[in-house]
């Protein structure tokens, strides 16, 4: 058991700071992703789109994450489990011991079925038109669990923040679902046309995050997804999760892609964009 990771906060989040006053429309399919949607994609930094994998690849991809969960693979230890199941693991049997983990990182090549979905030719084709034409690289990729009534926050933060890449580097996330993500089991909640404000000061508090007071009385788009649906956004766009308080799991993979031939920042530099130090500034 000594290698359990654990995620480290388990604190709850100010109430209204997930307060939304539209509902994202979808697209039905990458394929109809064309210049008019990319426009879209550019004023709004993001767009969410139905049936982008199909409900056999879906349960692929969930058959590839139980199997890494359980054990399948034993050269995979990219498992953290949420703070509050750090008392109760070891009474959990296998099933169960799903709805403990928080996420996965860096499964994509310990996992035919997930690796699939990340270079699934249709959506590399969408993200290459949003990089600008540029050939993508997945540099990272997640699942993001949050399982019933314990999945924590991920609070609002530009994921930039996180990557060492020049500021204008483009940077596409994209979120899947494979559980239905609703309103009440941690769907995104997106700040439309917030990426076009640029970078945003992050501090340590819950996560590395945007704070509370900056985004509290905001209002966001909301961007519940049927299993298979996708939400393409831009790496400065705002953007975070309240926490699960349903019964019901909420189970995504994230992929981050940029340019193939992009440089990168050493952690310093990321730090005078998006950090506090010397700024005058507190959260
Ligand atoms: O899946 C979630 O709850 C949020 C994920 C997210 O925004 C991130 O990890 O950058």
């Amino acid at each position: 058991m000594s290698t359990l990771k654990f995620d480290t906060g388990a604190e709850e989040h100010p109430s209204g700071l997930y307060q939304h006053d539209r509902v994202a429309e979808t697209l039905p399919g990458l394929a109809a992703i064309g210049t008019a949607q990319e426009e879209r994609y550019r004023g709004d930094g993001f767009l969410a789109v139905a049936d982008a994998f199909s409900p056999e690849e879906t349960a692929a991809a969930l058959d590839g994450l139980a199997h890494l969960i359980m054990g399948g693979n034993p050269d995979f230890e990219g498992v953290s489990f949420e703070a509050k199941a750090r008392d109760i693991l070891e009474t959990l049997g296998p099933e169960a011991r799903q709805d403990a983990v928080r996420k996965l990182m860096h499964f994509v090549d310990f996992d035919s079925r997930l690796k699939a979905v990340s270079h699934h030719p249709e959506l590399l084709r969408v993200v290459k038109r949003l990089l600008g034409g540029r050939e993508p690289a997945l540099f990272q990729d997640m699942a993001l669990l949050k399982p019933p009534r314990m999945g924590r926050e991920k609070p609002w933060h530009q994921d930039h923040a996180y990557f060492n890449f020049p500021i204008d580097t483009p940077v596409v996330g994209v979120w899947i679902a494979l559980d239905e993500a609703t309103l009440e089991n941690g769907c995104m909640r997106m700040l439309a046309g917030g990426h076009k404000e640029g970078p945003r000061i992050h501090f340590k508090k819950r996560d590395w995050q945007i704070c509370d007071t900056e985004m509290l009385g905001l209002k966001a788009v909301a961007v519940p997804l049927k299993p298979g649906g996708l939400v393409l956004f831009d790496g400065l766009i705002p953007h975070g999760t309240p926490t699960n308080r349903s019964p019901n799991r909420r189970r995504a993979l994230q992929f981050h892609y940029a340019p193939t031939d992009a440089v990168t920042w050493a952690v310093e530099e990321r730090l005078k964009v998006f950090g506090s130090e010397g700024k005058d500034v507190e959260c």
